[in-house]
């Protein structure tokens, strides 16, 4: 099994940090709604098994601002099957805590003070909010994210796989509200811990392959077809970004009058509009996979119908870094006899 985590993100977080002093100065604070459904996008013949499921499968639902899910699994590749049965578009990311840190310590010394840099920043102070970040404890720097699902649309389920090991993990969401409350500090924040036992699983067999970087972006071969498809997304490398995340895939599809600017401007939580539920119309996300760090890959499971998709980085500027990128899906004709 390979070691996904810790080092790079080591490094997302402090060379967050020293970006997190340079933005100070240059950042441009600067910004939509709703969603459509009626594909049977994902998976929606599977039934919610809140109790009891399979070994390496995790069910998580989401009937408001919560995370329902267990408390404790093993450890290896597992798949997380997210049902949002709520009105708005949310995602889970995983964060893997260091040793003797939980989700009170986050609650009481994290998420508060991303809070209240955001809402400082939606207030229009910008550089006041951007200082308030420097109210991290130390160990904040060792946090890890190691992937969750991409964004999801109301009524939809996303599935992504990851291989965890053993820790202490938090499940958060932090789309936003109108007020620019994240939903993590609503309730959409859990704890997961993974065990030293394994559970014994192998990866899914990918249909499709998606490399991403910092250098080349977002890559596929766009050959894709209608059907359950499962992608492996390999990450080539990993940075943190001005919004000091990390680069991660979402699969959106897209009406045909929707707007990719648009998109591509909601996509980065540290802009007062960014981010914030209900998203702009014309988009309806089908999950995808959140930053892993660099050398590791994760997987996830969509059925395409045809239409018009894009996938794309919840990062600023995402075309600027190749990771905005529009396909459409045609269903196949039928070879005359
Ligand atoms: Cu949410």
């Amino acid at each position: 099994m390979k070691t996904p985590v810790i080092n790079s993100m080591k490094l997302f977080s402090k060379t967050a940090f020293h970006l997190l002093v340079i933005f100070l100065f240059i950042i441009g604070c600067k910004d939509k709604k709703s969603s459509s459904s009626e594909d049977p996008i994902v998976l929606t013949e599977e039934k919610p098994k809140t109790e009891k499921s399979e070994p390496g499968v995790v069910e998580v639902v989401t009937n408001a601002m919560d995370f329902q899910l267990v408390k404790s699994i093993p450890s290896g590749w597992t798949t997380f099957k997210y049902r949002n049965q709520s009105s708005d578009t949310h995602f889970f990311i995983l964060e893997k805590y260091p040793e003797g840190k939980n989700i009170t310590n986050a609650s009481k010394d994290i998420i508060p003070v991303f809070q209240r840099a955001m809402d400082s920043i939606t207030a229009g102070k910008t550089e006041a909010g951007m200082a308030i970040f420097q109210n991290f404890p130390e160990w904040f720097h060792e946090v890890v994210i190691v992937g969750g699902t991409g964004m999801i649309a109301p009524g939809k389920i996303a599935q992504s796989t990851v291989n965890l090991e053993p820790g202490t993990y938090l499940v958060e969401c932090y789309v936003k509200m109108n007020s620019g409350m994240f939903h993590s500090s609503m309730g959409m924040l859990a704890e997961l811990t993974v065990t030293s036992e394994k559970n014994g699983k192998e990866p899914p067999v990918p249909t499709s392959e998606i490399n991403i970087s910092s250098t080349k972006g977002i890559e596929f071969k766009n050959e894709l077809q209608t059907g359950r498809q499962t992608f492996k997304v390999n990450f080539l490398d990993q940075i943190a970004y001005p919004n000091f995340v990390g680069h991660d895939v979402h699969l959106v599809k897209l009406t045909p009058e929707a707007d990719l600017k648009t998109l591509e401007k909601w996509m980065n939580w540290l802009d007062p509009k960014g981010l914030i539920s209900p998203l702009p119309t014309g988009f309806e996300f089908m999950g995808g996979i959140q930053d892993m760090p660099g050398g590791n890959s994760g997987y996830f499971t969509v059925n395409l119908t045809e239409g018009r998709y894009a996938f794309i980085s919840e990062i600023p500027d995402a075309s600027k870094h190749k990771m905005l990128k529009e396909f459409k899906i045609q269903k196949k004709e039928i070879a005359a006899r």
